[in-house]
């Protein structure tokens, strides 16, 4: 075997990791629940170089999570799930905060206090139909008192 082809098979293994990781995430963080609370959500600036949709995502500290957007429906805001995904335009930054896009995090097994960090699973379909999977911590962060409205 020539020493030619196995630096290229070197390079070509190299450019499969970086495509594997076309989406970023950036200043995760979870709203911080009272006593009772069962839903919250968490936030974050996510950027898909290639382009794709935000398909699903996860947390052992949720029985149910959903990734919903911020509606009028009439006079009144209101939450609903984004049943075929949240889209990502390739190279821009698309922001969830709260009063917009958020990750639902519902059926909450324990109240979640600032300082603790939670473990959120995002799955991002590519373009090609390819899907990654992102695993992040999110601090939890107090945000006064209020809790977050769960209407659908
Ligand atoms: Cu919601």
């Amino acid at each position: 075997m020539k020493p030619f082809r196995l630096i290229t098979a070197g390079l070509l293994a190299t450019a499969a990791l970086t495509a594997a990781a076309q989406t970023t995430v950036k200043d995760p963080w979870v709203r911080g629940t009272v006593a009772q609370q069962k839903a919250t959500g968490a936030f974050f600036s996510i950027t898909a170089a290639q382009g794709g949709k935000l398909v699903s995502a996860a947390s052992p500290v949720a029985g149910v999570v959903e990734i919903h957007e911020m509606a009028m429906d009439g006079n009144t805001m209101k939450m609903r799930a984004l049943a075929n995904g949240l889209d990502l335009p390739a190279g821009k930054a698309v922001e969830l905060k709260p009063g917009g896009y958020h990750v639902m995090l519902m059926d909450l097994k324990a109240p979640l206090k600032a300082g603790e960090s939670v473990e959120l699973t995002l799955v991002v379909e590519g373009k090609d139909g390819k899907k990654e999977t992102l695993a992040v911590k999110a601090p939890v962060k107090a945000l006064g008192a209020a809790p977050m409205e769960h209407k659908h």
